[in-house]
């Protein structure tokens, strides 16, 4: 638990309370992001954006997740795209509360999701690199603050447990193989920080089920809302 729970990087401060600032949830798909947000949304000042996810699932009735999950060669980039596109709308977003959470950011989508089709050869390289180009373009153009990043650590083999549980149709084929590729990247850049951290990293464990989950994000919470100074 002791490795599980360093705040890695920055330190906090004890003057920030009456700052607005923005947190990220990050974690591998099925680590409990959505269960977090939906437990901080009760908080009076804090606000929640809505599950990205959604709209991905329906762009005017086009389902991109879907699609990408069925030829990522094919729709990578596509998918991507509006990703990139939807969590820079969230990010850029008017912030009325003192904090503001959201479910994974830019980041996340470059340097893990982005990442794992170009490297494991889904997505060519003329691709990447307009994708690479519109995301160095946004990071220098445009306000896209974070403050700290919360990160969800699980075993891949809990979020295959928990996928099957909640059975999105899209998701249905994830092999466990994807589960861990995807846990190296969000390692690679959150821990090791292969990749630059815009914001310092909280680890929880995320591997523990409701009421000791919750008791999790009780214990954090100062660190959580407050943000550093
Ligand atoms: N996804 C993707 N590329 C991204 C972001 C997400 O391919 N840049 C996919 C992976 C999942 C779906 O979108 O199939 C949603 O993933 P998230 O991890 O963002 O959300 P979950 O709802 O799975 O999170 P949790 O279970 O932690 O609440």
């Amino acid at each position: 638990k002791g490795i599980m729970n360093a705040i890695s990087g920055h330190h906090f401060g004890t003057d920030g309370k009456t700052e607005k600032h923005t947190v990220c949830v990050e974690g591998n798909i099925g680590s409990g992001k959505t269960t977090l947000l939906e437990y901080f949304s009760t908080y009076p000042y804090t606000e929640v954006t809505k599950e990205p996810v959604e709209k991905w699932r329906n762009i005017k009735g086009m389902n991109a997740l879907e699609y990408m999950y069925k030829d990522a060669s094919r729709w990578g980039l596509t998918f991507q795209t509006y990703v990139q596109l939807t969590m820079l709308q969230i990010h850029t977003q008017p912030q009325v509360k003192r904090v503001k959470m959201m479910e994974r950011s830019i980041y996340s989508a470059k340097y893990c999701f982005v990442e794992n089709l170009y490297q494991s050869g889904k997505m060519p390289e003329i691709e990447y690199t307009v994708l690479t180009e519109w995301f160095d373009f946004l990071l220098k153009t445009q306000d896209i603050k974070v403050d700290l990043i919360v990160y969800l650590k699980t075993k891949p083999e809990t979020d295959l447990r928990r996928i099957k549980e909640r059975c999105r149709p899209e998701e249905k084929q994830i092999p466990l193989e994807y589960l861990e590729t995807l846990h190296n990247l969000h390692e690679d850049w959150l821990i090791k920080k292969k990749f630059p951290l815009p914001a310092p990293v909280l680890v929880l464990n995320g591997e523990y089920e409701k009421e000791e989950m919750i008791k999790e994000y009780e214990s954090y919470t100062p660190h959580i809302l407050r943000g550093p100074a």
